[in-house]
């Protein structure tokens, strides 16, 4: 595999992930979620700040309205489309995420749905445009940031406008003032700094939507678009790690491993662990599921003798669907949910 090159870098310095520790964390600490960001995080000055929706009428809404409509607060998954990307070979150039892409917040908001309703939407309605108030050039276009979703996905009862991140105002980089949280969906979907939505009677072609986030094996491909995300397990890798490999070194004896689940397609049914890299499995027990668009955890007790030891652990959904050992390939790198394997040297 090629080395990382120095825009690549540039590019994971600034878009952290979650340490696989903060696995044992059912909501994870603000600082240790994931980011992405695709161009500048914006300088949003809050009392200027106006989100204005446009259906059948235009509305225009300030923090404060917002705060007053009717209050969800959900507990959800959130998963950057490009996670695992860098395990793919060749390796495609962009954010080059391992498997870290990944949190767990307490998003608190307003649903959409209530709004969208009173703005209104006419017979050729098929679309809602989400633009975000940060701007850049990607592929040689300048632009915001803008994603659109399908009518009827938009109005289910779970999508939510969020002032907040774990019981906070959203800090800067996740979106203040106001972000997108579509419960399910890969991250990209999840507008942040959103200042406008408009219903469309026409689909959206933007770069986001019609280049980027499609799953392709050749660039003039018109693909298929990235949507839900695809079911994976991560767990807590045991003992120590070294510091350059992050290979394992662990005591003989019982190891309790600590994982997490999660599928947008469908909830939870299975996990299964492996000790010797996949060659053969045993259950895991899987935890409450603590609302839908949340992660599950799960445990396996691990009776570890001295040896040499490839652990990984396998998610399969209600749907039937199951994570690969052996990542398929395409060209943008998304939605590669192949298993984790963690080294471990165990010693007596
Ligand atoms: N406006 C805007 N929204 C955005 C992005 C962005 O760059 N700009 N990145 C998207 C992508 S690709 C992901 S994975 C999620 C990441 O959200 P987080 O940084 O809060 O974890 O935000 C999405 N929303
Ligand atoms: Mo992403």
């Amino acid at each position: 595999m090629e080395g990382i090159s120095l825009e690549e870098l540039q590019l994971a310095a600034r878009n952290h992930g979650m340490p696989l520790e903060a696995l044992r964390y059912p909501v994870t600490p603000v600082g240790l979620h994931y980011l992405l960001i695709h161009f500048d995080v914006p300088d949003v000055d809050v009392d200027e700040w106006r989100l204005t929706v446009r259906g059948e009428q235009e509305l225009t809404l300030d923090l404060d309205d917002l705060k007053q409509r009717p209050r969800l607060e959900l507990a959800v998954t959130m998963e950057c489309a490009g996670n695992g990307r860098a395990w793919l070979d060749p390796r495609p150039t962009s954010q080059p995420w391992l498997l870290e892409a990944v949190g767990t917040a307490r998003w608190g908001g307003t649903p959409l749905r209530p709004l969208l309703e009173e703005a209104g939407w006419g017979k050729g309605a098929v679309e809602v445009l989400f633009t975000g108030l940060d701007r850049g050039i990607d592929g040689g276009i300048e632009q915001s940031y803008e994603r659109a979703l399908s009518l009827e996905e938009a109005l289910r009862d779970e999508v939510l406008l969020a002032y907040e991140m774990n019981g906070a105002p959203l800090p800067p980089q996740h979106g203040f003032p106001l972000r997108l949280v579509v419960p399910g969906w890969y991250g990209m979907t999840s507008v942040k700094w959103l200042s406008e939505i408009d219903v469309l009677d026409e689909p959206f072609d933007g770069y986001q939507q019609a280049q980027a986030y499609r799953m392709r094996q050749e660039e003039d491909e018109e693909g298929t678009p990235v949507e839900r995300i695809v079911p994976r397990s991560l767990f807590v890798p045991p003992g120590i790690p070294e510091f350059l490999s992050r290979d394992r070194h662990a005591e003989a004896g019982e190891h309790v491993i600590e994982g997490r689940a999660w599928s947008g397609l469908a909830p939870i049914a299975s996990v299964e662990f492996s000790t010797d890299d996949g060659s053969t499995w045993q259950p895991a027990e899987l935890d409450p599921q603590e609302g839908r668009w949340a992660w599950r955890g799960w445990r396996y007790r691990w009776q570890a003798e001295p040896g040499s030891y490839v652990l990984c652990s396998r998610a399969r959904d209600e749907g039937g669907n199951e994570q690969p050992l052996d990542p398929p390939w395409n060209l943008g790198g998304y939605s590669n949910n192949a298993v984790q394997t963690v080294n471990v040297t165990v010693s007596d």
